[in-house]
Formats: structure tokens, C-alpha cells, sequence
């Protein structure tokens, strides 16, 4: 699925992959949103409710469905990156990363030796799914930084430039915070010399996938038309939230209230 028209990006390449965003652990909601036809779906452990053994059980309740699921984590801490990949997710994305060091630390805790240091001890055999080859591993497994501070953006062409990492993926809310600017500032600000055109040159220089979260339709064709390549549109709890108010505006007759969720 791709962001088309308005929404493709300045490539002209076919627009960005859409992604979907849970944060609402349980209760079948990664699963509903799954099913929904995203190219790509996030557990979020970070804001979200997802803790160990709910990643660990959407995992698998995910299994038969074939969309690439990433965690992303709440730290850069290598145990963390290592338990979810172990429970079989496609990647991981990592918040709050600001130098090469830290995302060259990353990149090598997903994966094995020689190419990392990562530990063998996959779970996914135990519920019926093969477990990869290390090198089948490392080669297949999705590594993604989060830029989201001023200091990242400053070193965004090294940090794309690590080897191992796949996707820069950049968090406008905490971003538009560290610069001091307002969101849609920032999402307006389409300058060569700006913070969203320089990470997507940076990530097109080194080869690797520009993502960003944008939370809603209109923020994800902004950052579509920016160039990014891989944008996370719907999240469960927004489209919850938006939908109740909406179901409810339109019963009582009354205006659609402005949405209560930041995402
Ligand atoms: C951000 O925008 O800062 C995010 O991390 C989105 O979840
Ligand atoms: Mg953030």
C-alpha cells in the first residue's frame, strides 16, 4: 500500500509504505490492525502498553498474518533488542538516538556475530515457526533509529551512514520539542537546509529508508511528500478515539469534537 497522488513523494518512486502503530496491547487490536492491509506494523513499548509478555504473545498471535511486525522499544538497551527479535520480531526501532556510536551499538545488538554481538536464543520454534540461519537473520532483520533531537538531526548524515542500519526513523512530536518549534512548523519547513529534507537526503545518500510516525492522514502526506519512504499513518488508539467522537458527533447531530489523543 502507498501514499499515492498529493501524497507521493517528490521521488516520483510509487510513495511511501504505510505503517500501522499499536499501542493498545491486547484485546486483538494489533491483530484488527494487521488484518487492515498496512505494509508494516509497530508494537509500541515505548508509549505504548506493550511490556514483555504482551510483545512477546502479539508476536505470535501475529504469526500467520504477512506483514513485517517491528517493536519499537523503550531504550537502546542490547538485552531489550534481543528479547523481542528472539520472540520473532522483523525488526526493531529504537528511540533517542543521537550519534553514530550509539546507533553503530545498536545496529550490532540485532545482530549475530561476526556481525554483532547479538545472542542466539530464538523462541519462535516452540510455537511452529522456523527459526532463521544466523546470516538469514542478520540479513533479514530491520534496524531503526530514531532521530528526534536537535543534536541527531546536527549528525544525521553519519548516523544514516552506520553500517547496519536500515531506516532512520524520525519522531516529529519529541523533534519539533527539542528545536523548540511548533509540529506543523516543523512539518512545513520544507528549506534543503531544514531538519525533515536534511534527514531524508541523508538517508537517500547512504541508501537506507527515510521512516517517520505521523499518527494521521494528513500529517503522513506532508512527510510522504517530504520524500520519506516509510510512514506510520494509523495508530489504534487514534483511530479509536477520532472514531467514537466522530460516531458520537454525528448521532447527537452536534460539531465533531477536535481530537483528544496527542497521536
Ligand atoms: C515522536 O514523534 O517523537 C515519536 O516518538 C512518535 O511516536
Ligand atoms: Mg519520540
Amino acid at each position: 500500500m502507498t501514499l499515492h497522488g498529493a501524497h507521493t513523494g517528490p521521488s516520483g518512486e510509487g510513495g511511501a509504505r504505510i505503517g500501522a502503530w499499536s499501542g493498545l496491547a491486547g484485546g486483538g487490536t494489533a491483530e484488527i490492525l494487521a488484518r487492515s492491509g498496512p505494509d508494516w506494523l509497530v508494537l509500541d513499548a515505548q508509549h505504548g502498553a506493550y511490556e514483555g509478555a504482551a510483545v512477546a504473545a502479539t508476536l505470535h498471535d501475529l504469526a500467520g498474518i504477512p506483514v513485517p511486525v517491528w517493536v519499537r522499544l523503550p531504550d537502546d538497551s542490547a538485552a531489550g533488542i534481543g528479547r523481542v527479535l528472539d520472540a520473532g520480531a522483523a525488526g526493531v526501532i529504537v528511540p533517542m538516538v543521537d550519534t553514530p556510536q550509539q546507533a553503530a551499538r545498536i545496529a550490532a545488538a540485532c545482530r549475530y556475530p561476526p556481525a554483532g554481538v547479538r545472542s542466539w536464543g530464538p523462541t519462535t520454534a516452540l510455537y511452529g515457526r522456523s527459526t532463521p540461519a544466523a546470516d538469514a537473520a542478520n540479513s533479514r532483520v530491520l534496524c531503526a533509529v530514531m532521530v528526534e533531537t536537535r543534536s541527531a538531526v546536527a549528525d544525521v548524515t553519519a548516523i544514516a551512514a552506520t553500517p547496519g542500519v536500515d531506516m532512520v526513523f524520525v519522531g516529529p512530536f519529541d523533534l519539533a520539542l527539542s528545536l523548540g518549534v511548533g509540529l506543523d512548523d516543523l512539518l512545513a519547513d520544507d528549506a534543503d537546509d531544514s531538519p525533515l529534507p536534511s534527514v531524508v537526503r541523508a538517508c537517500r545518500a547512504a541508501g537506507i529508508r527515510a521512516g517517520a510516525f505521523a499518527g494521521a492522514v494528513d500529517r503522513g502526506g506532508r512527510l510522504a511528500g517530504l520524500g520519506f519512504t516509510d510512514v506510520a499513518v494509523l495508530t489504534d488508539a487514534g483511530l479509536l478515539a477520532s472514531s467514537a467522537e466522530a460516531e458520537l458527533a454525528r448521532w447527537r447531530g452536534g460539531p465533531t469534537a477536535p481530537r483528544r489523543a496527542a497521536y
